[in-house]
């Protein structure tokens, strides 16, 4: 079996975002896995602090670099969230993933055998894949608020208002039962081989709650006020591995 481990929303570049406190337990545990799965909004381009758009990508890219030379033997996979699902982003992917042997990026989700990581914005609402693809869509045409709506939202997370929606539009029940609706309709996937499924977007933690005999696990975020903790897990080594985008 390989050592995994699986961390998502960052939401690197926000002022919101306590990523840094995680940084070190990031790079020991990557310094100590076979594989690092990203599950997306590792990078927040819609609120980042930084100049530009490009300075945030170019950012983001070197962040992805360094933390990859921690351990060139360990392998990464980052499946995009929508705040990373950015045209610029996936250039800049596209050329680490042959600079750099190991790492591959996917845009909506990957599965290994019995275990699906994915974003989770599909659980939103109850949605199909194309409908994801459209939402995903209008993301990246990406606009940058004005910095006044900065302090509106810290003024809201330092209310604690975030949690009022979070809690109650992210019930962890609700958002398998979606998660779940999206896999049955998906084509591409190995449905019936599921049993884990790994997933972010929420920023609620969910360790093992099962539906339909499947798993699902969601490591929070590390956001002021949030829990948040990079989870470990095992996947089988090749053969019987299977990707699908
Ligand atoms: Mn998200």
């Amino acid at each position: 079996m390989e050592r995994c481990a699986f961390a998502s929303d960052l939401h690197h570049f926000s002022r919101r975002s306590d990523q840094e406190r995680f940084e070190a337990a990031l790079r020991e545990t990557v310094s100590t896995i076979d594989r690092l799965v990203l599950g997306g909004d590792i990078f927040d381009f819609k609120w980042s602090t930084l100049a530009t758009h490009h300075a945030t990508v170019a950012a983001a890219i070197d962040w992805l670099r360094e933390l990859a030379a921690v351990n060139p033997s360990c392998a990464i996979d980052y499946v995009l969230g929508n705040h990373d699902f950015d045209p610029l982003l996936m250039e800049g992917l596209r050329e680490l993933a042959v600079e750099r042997s190991g790492f591959a990026w996917h845009p909506y989700l990957w599965q290994v055998a019995d275990c699906l990581f994915l974003h989770g914005d599909v659980a939103d609402r109850r949605m199909c894949h194309t409908k994801l693809e459209r939402k995903r869509n209008a993301w990246s045409s990406h606009k940058r608020p004005h910095p006044l709506r900065h302090d509106l939202y810290d003024w809201a997370l330092r209310l604690r208002l975030h949690k009022v929606p979070g809690w109650l539009i992210h019930r962890p029940r609700l958002v398998a039962r979606r998660v779940l609706y999206y896999l049955d309709q998906h084509p591409e996937i190995d449905r019936a081989r599921i049993r884990r499924v790994y997933f972010g977007h929420t920023h609620v933690e969910i360790d093992g709650l099962e539906m339909e005999g499947v798993r699902f696990f969601n490591g929070g975020a590390p956001i002021r006020n949030n829990s948040f903790r990079i989870m470990r897990l095992e996947l089988p080594r090749e053969p019987g591995r299977m990707a699908a985008e």
